[in-house]
């Protein structure tokens, strides 16, 4: 990836909403309608070769649409990245898990303290993910807690997509296309690794949408099959 040039003196800071899909017609046509296109500067559709139709009403409603070459979600956010024009990226989840009124406060608040990142945090102040249960509750808490402990950052939620930040500290902490690790975590081990200023909102995290049982159960060999990713990315990173 090419090095992102940082805006002159000036120049506005261009802030790109980044939304994979992969046969997500049902969220995308509930779900991107409430997003309003002055929020950002550009909406960049990356599709991993969806069979549903979202490919083509996506493109029918004037959607930048991008199908994504290698299979795989670290692959879609790389091809992403490589053809996102703005300064300011954010990964945006169509499904129905990222609320899309938090955009906004993202922008904002990624403004206003000129931070590096902004994470959409679902454990921050009165926050609440309606997508969690019982037990990636306790996942998700124990996660970020061992994370914070080994990084000394200070973290509440390290495992959401929702976030925005600068496209340039891709560069600064070094992050690759790694296909053996997971994206979210690389990324704020580094942020906390060379102490990049970034902070947290509060944002809730609705239930997913299309919650049909194939969509949802990951069954719990993938489940034991996320863990281990996100301990050998950790493991790694020490
Ligand atoms: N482009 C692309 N999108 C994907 C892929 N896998 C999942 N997605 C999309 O990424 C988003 C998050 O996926 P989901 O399965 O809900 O992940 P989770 O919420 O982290 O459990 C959804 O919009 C999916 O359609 C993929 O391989 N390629
Ligand atoms: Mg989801």
């Amino acid at each position: 990836m090419g090095r992102s040039r940082l805006p002159r003196p000036g120049e506005k800071v261009k802030t790109t909403l980044l939304v994979p899909t992969l046969n997500e017609i049902i969220g995308v046509k509930a779900v991107m309608p409430q997003i309003d296109r002055s929020w950002v500067d550009e909406i960049l559709i990356i599709d991993g070769n969806s069979s549903d139709g979202t490919y083509d009403y996506c493109v029918s409603q004037g959607y930048r649409v991008v199908s994504q070459k290698e299979p795989g979600v670290c692959a879609a956010w790389w091809e992403g990245f490589a053809a996102a024009t703005g300064d300011i990226i954010i990964l945006f989840s169509p499904d129905g898990n990222s609320d899309p009124k938090a955009i906004p406060r993202l922008v904002a608040k990624m403004h206003e303290g000129n931070w590096d990142a902004v994470i959409a945090s679902r454990y921050l102040g009165g926050a609440k993910s309606h997508d969690d249960s019982f037990l990636t509750y306790i996942g998700n808490r124990a996660f970020t807690k061992i994370l914070n402990m080994l990084f000394r950052s200070k973290y509440t939620d390290a495992l959401v997509m929702y976030k925005a930040f600068k496209k340039s500290l891709l560069e600064t902490l070094s992050l690759h296309n790694r296909k053996d690790s997971v994206f979210e975590v690389m990324f704020c081990i580094r942020g906390a690794k060379y102490n990049i200023p970034v902070t947290e909102i509060p944002a809730d995290e609705p239930a997913r949408i299309d919650a049909s049982d194939s969509r949802v159960h990951k069954g719990l060999w993938g489940r034991i099959r996320g863990g281990l990713w996100m301990i050998k990315t950790i493991w790694r990173e020490l």
